[in-house]
């Protein structure tokens, strides 16, 4: 079995990169120790209780020989968030809209070790992992060649941007390994200078702390108080360092009908007020199986008394004053309520 062999299976299975990364060491897999070690982990303690593994597969299968880096892209024909001026739309990361995206490639990858099985016809050994395992999914995927990690630190392919979901099947079958990708970054900071926490805080440094990302999906507990106003209008993650990024300026592809990544009616095109006054038994429906369940209607909530506050928005402040849904109830859920309203009273 050839690398071209899986490669246009991969293809077929949905994927729509597949590259080869040898079980290497790469000088970029030992910038996690210092990053941990400056604290940019936050609460995120399951990363340094990984850590070594994480220095490299060979420490999560001992006999790794190749990596085979999958990206899959889930960028929908909606408008980015930074093209939008209304402060009063809850804005939620487009990773997130649609279905959960481990399962979705979990499956593909599933079906593709099946594949590969069959077809070697020996048995060997094969570790698939969708943002599940202990491996720097980045640095992998910029040696198996499917793009570069930009100073924003996500992984952009030159001809298709950088709104694709890694995975990998780490294994030890020898396999022709890809040309690495080559940093295209050159002279711009258009992320550095866009993110609205400062959160990039050299090129290729994110202090997951001030990360959006990390203060409204990983915090499981409250907001600190001095984040509260730069989250804005936003309900849930981030796009904006990916969004202003000129190699995700070309339009996205028109949306297949039965993409999984398309969002959900709940959370399309919401403002800030209409996610509040939607019911909890409603958001908890449409959070079943899509990839923000694990954030729960309680930190859902939590994020969008933030934005009602923050953004000052009328509808929403009316709408924090008046709807008392169960979750409205929860200590942590009211302490955040409390705080907009008294941003908004002055
Ligand atoms: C922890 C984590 C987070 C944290 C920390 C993010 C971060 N930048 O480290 C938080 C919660 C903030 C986060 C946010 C997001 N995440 Co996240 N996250 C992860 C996770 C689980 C681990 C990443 C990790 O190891 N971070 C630790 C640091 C050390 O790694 P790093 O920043 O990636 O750093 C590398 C580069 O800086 C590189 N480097 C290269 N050149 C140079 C040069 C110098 C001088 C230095 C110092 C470093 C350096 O070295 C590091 C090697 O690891 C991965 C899945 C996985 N297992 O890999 C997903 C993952 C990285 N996340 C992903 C996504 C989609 C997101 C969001 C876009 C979600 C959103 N919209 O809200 C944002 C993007 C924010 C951003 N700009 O990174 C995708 C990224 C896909 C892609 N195209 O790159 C991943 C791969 C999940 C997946 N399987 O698809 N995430
Ligand atoms: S996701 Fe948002 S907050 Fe996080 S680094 Fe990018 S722009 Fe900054
Ligand atoms: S915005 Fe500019 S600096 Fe940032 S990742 Fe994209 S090309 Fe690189």
């Amino acid at each position: 079995m050839t690398a071209p062999e899986i490669k246009a299976r991969a293809a077929e299975l949905g994927f729509d990169l597949c590259g080869i990364a040898p079980a290497g060491d790469f000088k970029e897999l030992g910038f996690l120790r210092e990053w941990l070690e400056r604290g940019y982990a936050g609460e995120m303690s399951y990363l340094a209780r990984s850590a070594e593994r994480r220095a490299d597969v060979r420490a999560v299968v001992p006999s790794a020989t190749s990596v085979i880096c999958l990206g899959t892209i889930y960028n929908t024909d909606r408008p980015y968030s930074t093209e939008m001026s209304d402060r009063s739309a809850a804005l939620i990361a487009r990773y997130a809209w649609g279905d959960d995206y481990h399962d979705v490639i979990q499956q593909r990858m599933d079906a593709l070790v099946a594949w590969m099985r069959e077809r070697a016809g020996l048995d060997f050994e094969a570790r698939a992992y969708v943002d599940t395992g202990p491996v720097q999914e980045r640095v992998y995927a910029q040696y198996a060649g499917l793009g570069w990690i930009g100073k924003n630190t996500c992984v952009i392919n030159p001809e298709l941007g950088s709104w694709l979901f890694l995975s990998e099947i780490i294994c030890n079958l020898r396999l022709e390994p890809d040309v690495p990708a080559l940093d295209q970054c050159g002279t711009c900071t258009l992320c550095l200078d866009s993110c609205p926490t400062g959160a990039i805080v050299a090129p290729y440094v994110v202090d997951a702390t001030r990360c959006l990302s990390y203060l409204t999906i990983e915090l499981k507990g409250a907001i600190p108080i001095e984040h509260r106003e730069s989250i804005g209008n936003h309900a849930y993650g981030c796009d904006v360092c990916q969004e202003v990024c000129p190699w995700n300026a070309q339009p996205a592809d028109a949306d297949a009908p039965d993409s999984p990544w398309l969002p959900r009616a709940t959370f399309d095109g919401r403002s800030i007020a209409e996610l509040w006054r939607t019911p909890d038994v409603e958001l908890r429906a449409s959070l079943k199986k899509s990839a923000m369940t694990r954030a729960g209607v309680r930190r859902l909530r939590r994020n969008v008394a933030v934005c009602a506050g923050a953004s000052g928005d009328a509808n929403a402040l009316s709408a924090l004053r008046e709807v008392d849904e169960p979750t409205c109830d929860d200590p942590m859920v009211a302490e955040h309520i409390h705080w907009a309203l008294e941003l908004a009273d002055g």
